[in-house]
């Protein structure tokens, strides 16, 4: 039995997360977001917590429980975040640092280190042209760190800091005679779910165009149709965080890993939802700042360290995903 927190429990991961929890049974699961937790989700939880991680207060709340895992999945995504910089700094690094900084203190406090899961991105990749992009092709975790989001940056800046946290609290050492903190970050490809929608993403084309389709509605794409970033079907990403945190930390090479699954164009995503639903309307209107973003994103990631470290392997790929995913959960979903 693992006292498990959960940050950002409102939003797209943190669905599917509190629900394979649920599932699963014999854990401690506590809640918290900045929105009420819906009821059929509260079901599923031991303690749901409503408030904002930069509070200090909120963060005295949270830490009156000794957690052995947290999964800090609270965030402003990029296109939110290229909207409102400042909020997304708050939240995305400050609030992530005070939770490290919790956890570090109930691992003294425990005298076991918290495992901190952290779901970074492809947004942490900067390519400066398409052409360099599509030379480039699957990027390694070390490769064009440059990113030219606030949401890009903030990541990338917070897997560096969990690494940090980790590396000077996270050993035995002079300076620290308790191991306290076990970060571990993932960086995820645009998820799609077949029974939430995104908010605030950049990657939200491929989710919004098949729940568009699904629903018989108009989908205005603002991305070109030869776009190209990784995506991932979302219980292929809910089970990459429970694997990677229940890795025995010997066995793990690094902190940040990538994942991958497929990595079609915006058009191929079309062909595939006018292929389940052949009176979807799917038209192109790529905004200038969003295509900008994407471009600058990877084409496709390669996760061999996952595989080599931790035996990653994606249960869906893109035809999977679709046909024994997505399609069916989705039709279901809007057919009520
Ligand atoms: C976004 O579009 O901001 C996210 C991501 C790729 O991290 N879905």
């Amino acid at each position: 039995m693992r006292t498990i927190l959960v940050t950002g429990a409102c939003g797209e991961i943190g669905h599917s997360l509190l629900q394979t929890f649920a599932e699963r049974g014999n854990n401690t699961i506590i809640a918290a977001d900045i929105n009420q937790l819906p009821d059929e989700q509260a079901a599923n939880v031991s303690v749901a917590v409503r408030g904002d991680i930069s509070n200090p207060d909120f963060i005295k709340q949270l830490e009156q429980y000794n957690f052995d895992e947290v999964y800090h999945l609270a965030a402003l995504l990029s296109t939110s975040a290229e909207r409102n910089p400042e909020l997304a700094h708050q939240v995305n690094v400050n609030g992530t640092m005070a939770l490290l900084m919790m956890s570090r203190r109930i691992g003294m406090r425990t005298g076991n280190p918290v495992i901190f899961m952290f779901p970074s991105t492809i947004a942490v990749y900067g390519l400066k042209s398409l052409t360099i992009k599509n030379v480039a092709g699957k990027l390694t975790e070390d490769e064009h760190l440059k990113p030219t989001t606030m949401y890009g940056i903030n990541k990338l800046y917070c897997e560096q800091l969990g690494a940090y946290m980790s590396d000077r609290y996270g050993q035995l050492t002079s300076e620290s005679d308790t191991k306290t903190i076990d970060f571990r970050a993932l960086r995820f490809p645009g998820l799609i779910s077949a029974t939430t929608l995104p908010s605030g993403g950049t990657s939200d084309y491929a989710p919004e165009m098949i729940h568009a389709a699904a629903q018989g509605k108009p989908y205005s794409c603002f991305v070109r149709p030869d776009t190209r970033i990784p995506f991932m079907a979302m219980p292929d990403g809910v089970k990459a965080l429970l694997q990677l945190a229940a890795a025995p930390s010997e066995k793990l090479t690094r902190r940040t890993y990538n994942i991958g699954a497929f990595a079609p164009s915006a058009e191929e995503i079309a062909a595939k939802v006018k292929a389940a639903f052949p009176d979807a309307d799917i038209q192109y209107n790529p905004h200038l700042r969003r295509q900008n973003i994407v471009d600058s994103w990877c084409a496709d990631v390669d996760d061999t360290a996952a595989r080599m470290d931790w035996g990653w392997s994606a249960e869906y790929d893109m035809q999977r995903a679709f046909d024994e995913y997505l399609i069916p959960t989705i039709s279901g979903v809007y057919a009520g």
